[in-house]
């Protein structure tokens, strides 16, 4: 294999995400798996699993409280033990009684300091587990016109996200992550990448925006945004997940295998670029999965997803660009569309059984998953946890 490939390949990750490792359901039922990891710590073995097969999910994403734990720095402690560390670090303001008419921001004063205060003790938790991303997602909106202030919102939105931007440690960022439409179904106060990147534009050099594949309108250009961002230096990362209708947070790369191999192909043209704005923001992007399992056994569930990234981004990266760039130049429509197409329909699985061999890794991840019995192990150890419903469940702490 080439020596350049090998290296892109070998330097790529993808973030999992602790919550997609355990029962997770949707609002008529969740279903209990077999041995579905029932903390942080068991999240994290199940994590482990994955970077054991694939070599390049060493990241896990955390979310607060569902993750809390009592001492961080013995998380970081187990996570590296592992050969993991700790990644984005996702506070949750959202599942409290009070935020029924949103967290930051919500009409009473009082409501939008309990939300801040908990993504400033966020911010400590990046401290003490050395995570460089603060991922921000807000549930927050209204459900009829008239219900609040449009512009008031939208001030207590940025009052909210200047204020943990200031206390944000140095070398360490906030993602900001928009949403068209759900839990509110009105308005959303952060609805589109456009506000997410005026708020970002605003509060500081620290912010950027998260790009999350089931956040959109049917047919909108996810690649185009990817692109734009990019440009302006404001691309922070990426919540991969697949999705047919809503924000259903399927298997990435399922439903939309070329979305994927696009969004990847403007991400190596941007790592590639003679900008140094453009290109250094494509080199520090974080790529993470967020996803739900509701039906599917969870590690195979995150194995296939990281997989599917894989393959994307190896397409991706064996794109002709002399060839793209001169057949662009001569205005050549479907010289320039196959060029992208047949990196597209190339077959990347015997480049990527080459890599692994070189790495000294599986072949065939899913299939030594499947033989490790690892899903029967953890079944009989953990048991099968019932009860719990909604999305997701909430895990309690270790004693
Ligand atoms: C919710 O729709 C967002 O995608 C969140 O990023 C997410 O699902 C997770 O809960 C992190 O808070
Ligand atoms: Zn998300
Ligand atoms: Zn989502
Ligand atoms: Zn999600």
């Amino acid at each position: 294999m080439n020596a350049d490939l090998l290296s892109a390949l070998q330097a790529q990750r993808i973030e999992t995400p602790s919550w997609g490792y355990g029962n997770s359901g949707t609002r008529f039922k969740t279903f209990a798996a077999p041995g579905a990891a029932r903390d942080i710590w068991e999240k994290l073995d199940d994590a482990a699993e994955v970077q054991r097969l694939t070599g390049i999910a060493p990241g896990v994403a955390l979310h607060i409280p569902w993750d809390e734990v009592e001492d961080y720095a013995e998380l970081k402690k187990y996570a590296s033990e592992r050969g993991l560390h700790i990644g984005a670090i996702n506070p949750n303001v959202f599942q409290d009684e009070e935020y029924r008419l949103g967290s930051v921001t919500h009409p009473d004063e009082d409501v939008r300091e309990q939300a801040t205060a908990h993504l400033l003790d966020c911010v400590e938790i990046m401290r003490q587990t050395g995570s460089r991303d603060l991922s921000l997602w807000f549930a927050d909106g209204t459900n009829y016109a008239g219900q609040d202030d449009l512009r008031a919102r939208k001030r207590r939105m940025r009052a909210a996200l200047k204020r943990v931007h200031g206390a944000l440690p140095d070398g360490s960022r906030m993602l900001v992550e928009y949403k068209l439409f759900e839990p509110a179904f009105y308005a959303t106060d952060l609805f589109d990448w456009g506000a997410a990147y005026s708020h970002c534009l605003a509060v500081g050099e620290k912010a950027q925006v998260l790009v999350d594949l089931g956040h959109h309108a049917q047919g909108v250009n996810i690649e185009q945004i990817v692109a734009f961002l990019l440009d302006e230096g404001r691309l922070g990362g990426f919540h991969f997940n697949a999705r047919r209708y809503a924000d259903d947070d399927l298997i990435v790369g399922t439903t939309n295998p070329f979305e994927l191999f696009c969004i990847y192909a403007e991400l190596v043209s941007g790592a590639n670029s003679a900008d140094d704005l453009t290109r250094r923001t494509a080199q520090n992007v974080a790529y993470m999965i967020d996803q739900s399992h509701n039906i599917e056994p969870k590690v195979e569930a995150m194995l296939q997803s990281v997989l599917n990234c894989q393959e994307a981004y190896a397409a991706a990266l064996l794109v002709d660009r002399d060839l793209l760039r001169e057949a662009q130049e001569r205005g050549d429509v479907l010289a320039a569309h196959r060029v992208l197409t047949e990196a597209f329909k190339t077959d990347v699985r015997p480049l990527l059984r080459e890599l692994r061999g070189e790495l000294g890794l599986p072949l065939d991840p899913i299939r030594a998953h499947r033989e490790s019995a690892y899903e029967e192990k953890v079944a009989r150890e953990r048991g099968t946890q019932t009860g719990g419903g909604g999305y997701p469940v909430r895990e309690k702490v270790r004693s």
